[in-house]
């Protein structure tokens, strides 16, 4: 089911906040660049914020242009996949933007109502880089921060939390690049520790190699939890699939499991999952409605359903 007819709305993240469900996407807009494995054609300026309290049945209201590009002060370029977490009564949003030198950072900005608008921190996170930041709370009300991305989302141009002189991803037969995870302070600001990688083990316990285009991670991190055990979603980028692997705690290591969601029409795959009113919802994007440009998405949401031992039932996507 698309879910925002008249607009280009992709990478949704969903939360449940005060009873209803708050979906934050990025805003896709055509601004003529043309396509490349940079991702320079995913020009997005703004967010906007959507909400609901029937998924099922009430189209999504519109909060309109909560931040944007203009707002904030070492803006360059470029809005991705945003993620919104709530701590005391305060909403604070998380985003990746170039500076201005080009270098994917994240940002943070708070606002005091989940539909905000939000006010941008002057500086971005100290020690943030690359993209896709998605913040998950545990039971225990620790907040962690997950992020990172493959090639345009600039991941390959870091080891061990430090920028290498040449970005580049490792051989095949070593293992895959990780997305990172750091718990956030109790101000929600600014790390709590260096970011440590999110290491996925295949059925026979070793880490996946880069090489594995299958199964590695490649961008669009997400954490849920279900029945007690911990849920690592993310998408395979160049393979185009949302994979998930599970795991005990918020750093993993996790076990690779399977599919959630085959490709998609559109090069990217992302998504989110929460669960409303006693159903799993995944929340992800395709690009149908705009006949295929991989820069203009459109949002959707389909139920999905776990078998007894916590497997995720493998929804088609159409791609
Ligand atoms: O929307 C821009 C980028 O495309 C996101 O940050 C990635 O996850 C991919 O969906």
């Amino acid at each position: 089911m698309y879910l925002v007819e008249n607009d280009f709305m992709a990478d949704p993240s969903v939360h449940l906040f005060d009873g209803k469900l708050y979906v934050y996407p990025s805003h896709d807009r055509e601004s003529g660049i043309p396509e490349n494995d940079d991702g320079d054609h995913f020009d997005m300026n703004d967010y906007h914020v959507f909400s609901t309290s029937d998924i099922e049945n009430e189209p999504l209201t519109d909060h309109g242009v909560v931040l944007k590009v203009s707002d904030i002060a070492w803006a360059g370029r470029q809005l991705w996949d945003c993620d919104v977490a709530c701590k005391n009564g305060k909403y604070y949003m998380y985003y990746p933007l170039k500076d201005k030198t080009d270098i994917f950072r994240l940002g943070v900005a708070i606002s005091d109502n989940p539909a905000g608008p939000f006010i941008a921190q002057p500086d971005p996170i100290r020690g943030s880089y690359s993209i896709d930041p998605a913040v998950f709370e545990d039971s225990n009300g620790a907040h962690y921060i997950y992020f990172g991305g493959l090639w345009g989302g600039q991941l390959q141009r870091y080891r061990c939390n430090k920028a290498i002189e040449c970005g580049h991803e490792p051989g095949d037969n070593e293992p895959a690049l990780p997305s990172r995870v750091a718990q956030l302070k109790d101000d929600m600001l600014e790390f709590a520790e260096e970011p440590r990688g999110i290491v996925i083990l295949g059925e026979d316990g070793v880490p996946l190699n880069a090489g594995d285009h299958d199964r590695r991670f490649f961008e669009a991190s997400w954490m849920h939890k279900h029945n007690g055990k911990y849920y690592f979603s993310y998408s395979t980028g160049n393979t185009h699939k949302l994979c998930y692997a599970t795991g005990d705690n918020p750093y993993g290591p996790f076990t690779y499991r399977g599919i959630i969601l085959t490709p998609v029409v559109g090069w990217t795959t992302h998504h989110s999952i929460v669960e409303f009113k006693g159903k799993w919802y995944l929340f992800h994007h395709d690009s149908v409605p705009s006949g295929g440009k991989t820069w203009l998405r459109s949002l959707k949401v389909v139920e999905i359903d776990y078998s007894e031992d916590g497997e995720i039932m493998t929804i088609a996507g159409g791609g």
